[in-house]
């Protein structure tokens, strides 16, 4: 049995994840589990997209190299996608939405390609990882909250804050 809870900060690439993730670790003591930054230490890309520009990771290699973290408990797992994971090892999933005209700007911040942006874009206004987090996890252990303006930041991982101090005082740990 874990004595912390895990949790999936999800939404597409520009929302706010990994803003989120760090501040809530630094709230909680979690541990960031950055999917991005373990799949490039740990080895578990199967090369490279040029196309898009990122990694593409293998993940069985990455479900083997997270699972003992993932088991013992306690992790943010901080990656756009989120049905990879099983079930029994996730206590929240935490979509991160944003306004597409802002999440435009930020993603033309960061240069992406003109496809990657598309295809970005398309995912966040169709509500793509929202959807997937639903058909992957119950119902109830999926949130949508908004990121638009800095002070949201705070209130949202206040929100998350206030959920593993139940977590914890409900499973008696
Ligand atoms: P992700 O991890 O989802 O790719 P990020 O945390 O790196 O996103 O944030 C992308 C950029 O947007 C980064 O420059 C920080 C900024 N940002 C994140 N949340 C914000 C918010 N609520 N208000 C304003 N800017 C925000």
């Amino acid at each position: 049995m874990r004595t912390s809870p895990n949790i999936i900060i999800t939404g597409t690439p520009g929302v706010g994840k990994t803003t989120h993730a760090e501040l809530l670790a630094e709230s909680t003591g979690l541990q960031h589990l950055s999917i991005n930054k373990i799949s490039e230490e740990r080895n578990c890309t199967d090369g490279r997209d040029e196309e898009l520009q990122t990694w593409i990771v293998d993940e069985d290699k990455l479900l083997d190299a997270i699972e003992p973290e993932c088991l013992a408990g306690g992790v943010i797992i901080d990656w756009h996608a989120c049905d990879l994971f099983p079930k029994s090892w996730i206590d929240l999933v935490v979509v991160i939405r944003c306004d597409s005209t802002l999440l435009y700007d930020r993603l033309s911040a960061r240069k992406y390609s003109e496809k990657k942006l598309d295809e970005n874009m398309d995912a966040e206004i169709m509500q793509v990882l929202l959807d997937e987090a639903r058909d992957a996890y119950d119902e109830e252990i999926v949130v949508e909250l908004w990121s638009n303006e800095g002070e949201d930041v705070e209130a949202n991982v206040g929100r998350i804050v206030q959920w593993v101090d139940n977590w914890k005082k409900d499973s008696g740990r």
